[in-house]
């Protein structure tokens, strides 16, 4: 769009040109000349961005990857090539310091906090944005689980019936089954902050995660999992976070800090965590425009639920879940280009 808004104003003054070229011998030539005049300047004023494409991740749950093409597809509303590259969710932050990745929209502060955080000090990538959404990723269970363990969902509840929760893989331990290893939650260290009688078991995909939420759930096996939100869950299981002593940063870096005076970890992930959306520092340089539109784009947590929804409740596809949410959504995502 943008450039054939640059295009359409070249050939409009272009016309405006030619029609008072055509009007000299009978109008007064000063006048016929002035629009051509006051349009010209405002050109070289627009930033110029970059044709290449814009690279955006692709991770492993669903919410991000219906996400990233609402977000690529929106750039290419607006002209840009895009170009989606399935990527690490830690790593990635550093390939945005290195150049090789624009943007990501999901940052987690719970699952991605440290290692965002860590490039932005770097100065090599952006805090660009913050979300409307409010997220937490934590320790969960289904709500029936509450009536095998009393006390719940205070964490030393659940320290305390660890052996219902234990397996032939456990032993005597209770297992916890963490999300892939990427999204590093910092289970085991907390595991070990807080002395707890667990074992962390990291599933291979996000969709393990729910096949075994399910299958617990037929006949009632007691399970703790790894769960967030927004996500689709909270629309079809009853559940609830454990709460473990609240967070603070201090508690990842500092070992005096909280009841572990000799361990970090010793807390649970931020209760109201950010989502942000992180840049590149080269981003905003090579596609200004572009750049403006991503700053203006905001999503709420009934928005991630729903893209979440669509692909774990529905079964679509994340780019058929994108097409239909961009179809839905048209006037505010034309108001993020628009400006
Ligand atoms: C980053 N995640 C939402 C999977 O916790």
């Amino acid at each position: 769009m943008i450039r054939s808004k640059t295009l359409a104003a070249v050939l409009l003054a272009l016309a405006l040109v030619a029609s008072a070229c055509g009007d000299d011998d009978t109008a007064e030539p000063t006048e016929a000349a002035a629009p051509a005049e006051t349009t010209a300047p405002e050109e070289p004023a627009e930033p110029a961005d970059s044709s290449d494409p814009i690279r955006i991740p692709l991770h492993n749950w669903s919410s991000q990857l219906v996400g990233a093409e609402v977000v690529g597809g929106v750039l290419e509303d607006a002209g840009f090539s895009v170009e989606y590259v399935p990527s690490d969710s830690q790593v990635v932050y550093q390939s945005m310091c290195d150049g090789d990745i624009e943007l990501v929209h999901e940052v987690w502060e719970g699952a991605f906090g440290v290692a965002f955080q860590e490039q932005v000090d770097k100065g090599c990538v952006l805090d660009f944005a913050t979300h409307n959404a409010v997220t937490r990723e934590e320790w969960w269970y289904p709500a029936y689980v509450e009536d095998q363990c009393p006390g719940l969902p205070d964490w030393e509840a659940l320290n305390a019936c660890a052996s219902i929760f234990a397996t032939a893989e456990t032993g005597d331990k209770g297992r916890f089954l963490g999300g892939p290893v990427d999204w590093l939650k910092g289970d085991a260290e907390r595991v070990e902050g807080l002395g707890m009688n667990f074992e962390v078991v990291n599933a291979g995909s996000a969709a393990t995660l729910w096949a075994e939420l399910d299958a617990a759930s037929v006949d009632e096996t007691p399970i703790v999992l790894f769960n967030w939100t927004p996500n689709f869950i909270e629309a079809v299981y009853e559940g609830s976070f454990i709460e473990f002593p609240l967070f603070e940063d201090a508690c990842r870096t500092d070992p005096e800090w909280g009841i572990n005076s000799e361990l970090t970890h010793d807390c649970g992930n931020p209760a109201d965590g950010y989502l942000k959306t992180g840049v590149g520092q080269h981003f905003p340089d090579k596609w200004p425009t572009a750049a403006a539109i991503v700053k203006r784009m905001d999503f709420t947590n009934p928005m991630l639920a729903a893209m979440a929804a669509a692909v774990d409740v529905d079964g679509k596809e994340p780019s058929e879940a994108a097409t239909e949410w961009l179809a839905a959504n048209e006037d505010l995502w034309k108001g993020w280009i628009s400006g």
